[in-house]
């Protein structure tokens, strides 16, 4: 899919910047090609090869500046490998960043506010002639007030939720809609505020669009919501189901997942619009054993699930459950993204009443269990899933990507493994 924290970069850049976008995951970086500065953004799991590209840069001296999720939630590390660490939105500290750039005064720490979200100078030329999805992402709002233990987004925005305004979604949606197939809005929790976004729902509906968001369960009990989602285009809803276990869900601070009698009443309101679901689940906290995963996969199947994620739980940095896995000595590698040691799919703690082994390949037979062709049938039958012609038609031929992908990045590093270089800090 197009980055859209690139796009977002290159759209508050003054024009007479002259902006180069190369995107690592699908072509080779010119290290050699002229340029003033390096921007990147930062997740966890990309952090390590963007510390390799900025090492490449160190060679020749030329200034790299990092921000995003991870830069933002462990500075100090990001500030070892980049000349300048940028820690929270960018928005009302880029034109600062740039002026300092221009004048060789750049510092070492910047710090980003919270912008109003009034418009989005997202700019997409950057991925011309590049070869993504045909989704195009949109931002309605930021941040969650929710306190879930595991989760970069309450460590990120501290509990905050705000949404933009209404006047630029829809002139942003109006501007990409004749060369979009479908939609894909990116809030952490679009129903992070149930009366606003019923507005912005209001105001979707003459769009005539399709689209696809995220969004915490309890927006499933209100029905008039769920009448606008269904009337506004929404074709289908991520929600972190997380944990079956009550007990899990108190410790993980999601208790709320199962307020207003649970997820099968949840479930059963959203039925009644055939808006389809993309469940996703997580394994390792202290109360799963071996038949959690059983049972995750159970009900995934028997909800007829369009999609299922079951991952292990990742201890990401700065998160409240790093501060307690760390604590509790469970850590298997405590800087597990950079650790060499460290490869995808590895649970990076030792879980309480698995072994790390057993948690990693538990989560693969989930997979493959949900990823059955049976289940597919199954799931592909239910009166949910082929209520919806476009989703129907690309119900196979996901289900059979996320099918390819059960095990597909098992045992691969995180960064580059051919690069040859080495990690060069900054002096
Ligand atoms: C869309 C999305 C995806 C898409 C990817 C789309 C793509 N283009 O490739 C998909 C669904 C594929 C995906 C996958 C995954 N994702 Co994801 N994803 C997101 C999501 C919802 C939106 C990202 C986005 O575009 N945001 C909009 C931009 C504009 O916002 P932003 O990145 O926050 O940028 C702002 C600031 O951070 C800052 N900023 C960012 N970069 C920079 C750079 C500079 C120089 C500056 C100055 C400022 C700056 O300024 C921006 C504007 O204010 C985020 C949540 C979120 N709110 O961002 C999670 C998120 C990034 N994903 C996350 C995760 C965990 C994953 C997965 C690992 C999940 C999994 N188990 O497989 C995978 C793998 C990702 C990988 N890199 O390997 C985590 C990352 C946590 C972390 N600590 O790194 C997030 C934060 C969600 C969460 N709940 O924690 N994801
Ligand atoms: S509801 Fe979702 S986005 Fe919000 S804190 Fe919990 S996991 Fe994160």
């Amino acid at each position: 899919m197009e980055p859209l924290p690139a796009a977002l970069i290159a759209g508050l850049t003054p024009k007479d910047i002259e902006v180069k976008f190369y995107d690592d995951r699908m072509e080779l970086i010119p290290f050699d090609e002229p340029t003033d500065a390096v921007v990147m953004s930062l997740e966890t799991y990309t952090a390590k090869r963007a510390y390799q590209i900025a090492s490449m840069y160190r060679l020749r001296n030329i200034p790299v500046i990092v921000g995003g999720f991870h830069a933002s939630l462990v500075p100090d590390e990001a500030a070892r490998y980049a000349e300048s660490v940028v820690i929270g939105e960018a928005e009302n500290i880029w034109q600062e960043v740039i002026d300092d750039l221009k004048h060789g005064t750049l510092k070492q720490r910047y710090q980003g506010g919270r912008p109003a979200l009034t418009g989005t100078p997202v700019d997409r030329t950057i991925f011309a002639n590049k070869r993504y999805l045909p989704i195009k992402l949109i931002e309605t709002g930021r941040g969650c007030k929710f306190p879930c233990e595991f989760c970069s987004i309450q460590s990120f925005f501290e509990r905050t939720h705000r949404m933009f305004a209404v006047d630029s979604i829809v002139n942003e949606i109006n501007s990409l809609k004749d060369r979009t197939r479908i939609f894909f809005f990116i809030d952490d929790n679009f129903a992070g505020n149930i009366q606003q976004a019923k507005i912005i729902l209001k105001a979707l509906i003459p769009l005539k669009i399709r689209w696809v968001t995220q969004m915490s369960i309890n927006a499933l009990h209100d029905e008039e919501f769920l009448d606008l989602l269904k009337k506004s285009g929404c074709k289908g809803v991520l929600i972190g189901f997380e944990s079956l276990d009550d007990k899990n869900l108190k410790q993980m601070k999601k208790s709320f997942n199962t307020m207003k009698g649970g997820y099968q009443i949840a479930l059963d309101n959203l039925r009644k619009f055939n808006i389809m679901v993309y469940g996703t689940f997580v394994f390792g906290f202290e109360h799963d054993d071996a038949d959690a995963f059983d049972k995750a996969v159970d009900f995934a199947i028997d909800q007829g699930f369009y999609i299922s994620a079951f991952n292990h739980l990742t201890p990401f940095p700065g998160t409240p459950i790093y501060h307690r896995l760390k604590q509790e000595g469970r850590l298997r590698y405590e800087h597990w993204w950079l650790d060499d040691r460290y490869h995808y799919n590895e649970s990076p703690f030792t879980p309480y009443k698995l072994t790390h082994t057993e948690l990693t390949q538990l989560c693969v037979n989930a997979r493959k269990r949900f990823y059955s062709y049976g289940s597919i049938m199954k799931r592909g039958l239910s009166k949910e899933n082929r209520a919806d012609g476009f989703m129907f038609r690309n119900f196979l031929p996901i289900n059979l990507m996320h099918r390819k992908d059960v095990s597909g990045r098992n045992g691969h590093p995180l960064g580059d493994q051919d690069w040859q270089g080495k990690l060069i800090e900054v002096s």
